[in-house]
């Protein structure tokens, strides 16, 4: 059989459409693909819940693929072990208390696991805004990457989500949206975003877990978002908080969700 263009184009159109109106609502949003919106997405997704993600940019996977300074290894402490062992990703043991990974194999891992649970992610879109209806976040307001990098002046489209979760990482974008165009006070201790401090991994690692929460109604951080929101320092290239609070932040939605009911 010859292989006809016309088809080939029409089979990847109807696909992608198809895709895209599937996820026009869904139970979770999630904005960012890094180490910690993988891990969310899957857990989500593992419970039954309906997750889109979307990523900016053409490669999932955030600031994990290149480790520290581009030595492409990650170090992650006992307790997020347990997400590489979950996950199926092969960790070394270094001393007592560290192991380390190929960041290749785990940022890789998360991604394929995080999908093949039924994540649908959609890369090179960017939120550029979210919906907000009677003091809850219900959605998100989308456009192409291209677009934004171009500066075209093109209007977005929406879709509708009963969660949106931050996991932009060092920007927490999604909340300084928030922030910046609607007057409001975030569930911080100041009302607005505290902003990252400096290097600390043993402070930021702890801080981590206790600021991935909600920060608005319908709106949650996990991952480096979570400390820039919340005021906390950054920790460098130790992954196992970005991990656990991708898994927190899952756990917190699925009991957000059941309350609801
Ligand atoms: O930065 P990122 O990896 O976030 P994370 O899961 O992990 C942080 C670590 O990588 C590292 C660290 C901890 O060891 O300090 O930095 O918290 O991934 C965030 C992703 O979100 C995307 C961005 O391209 C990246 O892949 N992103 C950011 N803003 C948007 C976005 C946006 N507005 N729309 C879509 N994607």
């Amino acid at each position: 059989m010859a292989l006809d263009e016309k088809t080939i184009t029409q089979a990847i159109i109807d696909r992608y459409f198809e895709k895209l109106k599937k996820n026009l609502s869904v139970d979770v949003a999630v904005v960012g693909g890094g180490p910690s919106g993988l891990v969310c997405s899957y857990y989500l997704s593992r419970n039954g819940f309906k997750v889109t993600l979307f990523e900016r940019k053409l490669s999932i996977g955030g600031g994990m693929w290149g480790g520290g300074m581009m030595f492409n290894e990650i170090v992650v402490q006992e307790e997020g072990k347990k997400i590489l062992d979950e996950f199926g990703i092969h960790s070394q043991f270094y001393t007592n208390g560290y192991y380390t990974a190929d960041s290749i194999e785990a940022i890789s891992t998360l991604c394929s696991k995080a999908v093949k649970s039924g994540v649908t992610i959609f890369n090179l879109i960017s939120a550029e805004d979210l919906l907000l209806r009677e003091n809850r976040v219900t959605g998100l307001v989308l456009n192409w990457t291209a677009v934004e990098m171009a500066n075209l002046h093109v209007d977005p489209l929406t879709i509708e989500s009963k969660f949106v979760v931050d996991a932009t990482g060092h920007a927490t974008e999604v909340v300084a949206i928030l922030q910046k165009k609607n007057d409001l006070k975030l569930l911080t201790e100041t009302g607005k975003i505290v902003g990252e401090k400096s290097l600390w991994a043993e402070a930021a690692e702890k801080d981590t877990m206790a600021n991935t929460r909600e920060v608005f109604p319908g709106l949650y951080v996990c991952g480096m978002a979570a400390n820039a929101t919340f005021g906390s320092y950054r920790m460098g290239p130790i992954f196992g908080g970005m991990l656990l609070s991708g898994e927190k932040v899952a756990s917190l939605i699925i009991e957000a969700s059941r309350r609801s009911r």
